[in-house]
């Protein structure tokens, strides 16, 4: 999961830290940091090796023009990424007031500090992702959750991973067969539903999808079922008729949640698409599938904020249990870890 953008992370790192350390050094020649270790800085030696060892115990002014080049690389390496403008902009920005023109002592490698400062700028744009088992814990039962998103994305198996995770998690579940366009698509999600050992609510093909919800949705009631997860078919957001659609369903089976569905392999075209479908119909939080298969993390780093709505899941697979709460933590220690 996203290597690229890792590599590309490690990269920016050490170019920071390089930058940094040509500040220091030349002051270390002349005898003013004797907390430096004596070792000289061989240029064979990797970054790593250089820095992790190079503890600086002293006051440090790192400057605009110091950092510029290496800045500009890092600005370069997250739009390769996929990152959003608008969030590689926070993120070069953050590093930037971070490390430029403080008058610092630093008791620490350079690497550490590079680390530090890379980390909270992720975590700044990342937001705190989303504890769903919380939300349902405090909210009225039955908590009705639709998932939408366009085409092929992965809803369907969403639903099922998320009725997976939420029944694992000691709630129960019925979940509505809300694509009523597909063909196939009713008898796709009747298998999930078998498999997992979850009652499904289906009518046939060419149904209603709001009287399926609306029908998912009582059964839910008199059976006194805490969690109804509502599918539904997959549609572009430029086609008015199926938006329409959407908002008929949401007017009918009044979701406690909406859920945008798209692959993190799309890239910016998932924040554009999720940014339409916010608009049209509403978006509470989002669940990126297919985070196994995309190595550059455009869209998982950008998503939060730019549409300003919690990344809820990670789908890592296709199986059921392929499916990860979304941890800010987590995914900026897969980035910038040493593992
Ligand atoms: N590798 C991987 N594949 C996934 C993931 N999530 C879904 N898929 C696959 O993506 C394909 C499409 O998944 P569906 O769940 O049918 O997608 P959908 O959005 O419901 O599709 P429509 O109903 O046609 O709009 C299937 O082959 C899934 O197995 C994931 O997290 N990782
Ligand atoms: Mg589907």
């Amino acid at each position: 999961m996203f290597e690229g953008l890792r590599e590309r992370l490690q990269t920016a790192r050490a170019r920071i830290g390089s930058s940094i350390q040509a500040v220091a050094a030349p002051q270390k020649e002349h005898g003013e940091a004797p907390g430096l270790p004596a070792q000289p800085l061989h240029s064979s030696a990797t970054f790593a090796d250089k820095v992790k060892t190079f503890v600086i115990d002293r006051e440090l002014i790192i400057t605009d023009s110091e950092l510029a080049g290496a800045l500009s690389d890092l600005e370069i390496m997250l739009l390769e990424s996929d990152v959003a403008l608008t969030v590689t902009d926070a993120i070069v920005g953050h590093v930037k007031r971070d490390l430029v023109g403080s008058h610092r002592r630093i008791g620490q490698s350079v690497d550490a500090l590079v680390v530090g400062t890379l980390r909270r700028a992720l975590l700044d744009v990342l937001g705190k992702g989303f504890d769903l088992s919380e939300y349902i814990r405090s909210h009225e039962r039955p908590v009705k959750i639709l998932f939408t998103g366009v085409n092929g994305t992965g809803k369907t198996t969403t639903v099922a991973k998320v009725g997976a995770f939420l029944k694992k998690q000691g709630f129960t579940v019925v979940i509505g067969a809300g694509d009523t366009y597909r063909a196939g698509a009713i008898e796709q999600i009747d298998v999930h539903a078998e498999r997992i050992g979850i009652k499904i609510i289906q009518h046939q093909q060419g149904a209603d999808p709001s009287a399926v919800l609306f029908d998912a949705v009582q059964y839910a009631i008199s059976h006194k079922i805490d969690v109804v997860l509502a599918d539904t078919a997959g549609r572009l957001h430029t086609k008015a008729n199926l938006m329409n659609q959407l908002e008929k369903i949401r007017r009918v089976m009044k979701p406690d949640l909406i859920v945008y569905v798209d692959e993190a392999v799309a890239g910016n075209d998932a924040i554009v698409r999720a940014a339409e479908f916010d608009k049209t119909v509403g978006a509470d939080v989002v669940v990126l599938t297919k985070a196994d298969m995309d190595s550059r993390g455009g869209a998982a780093i950008s998503i939060a904020h730019t549409i300003g709505k919690p990344l809820m899941f990670l789908g890592t697979g296709q199986a059921y249990d392929d499916i990860m709460p979304f941890s800010p933590h987590a995914v900026v220690e897969e980035l910038l870890g040493d593992g």
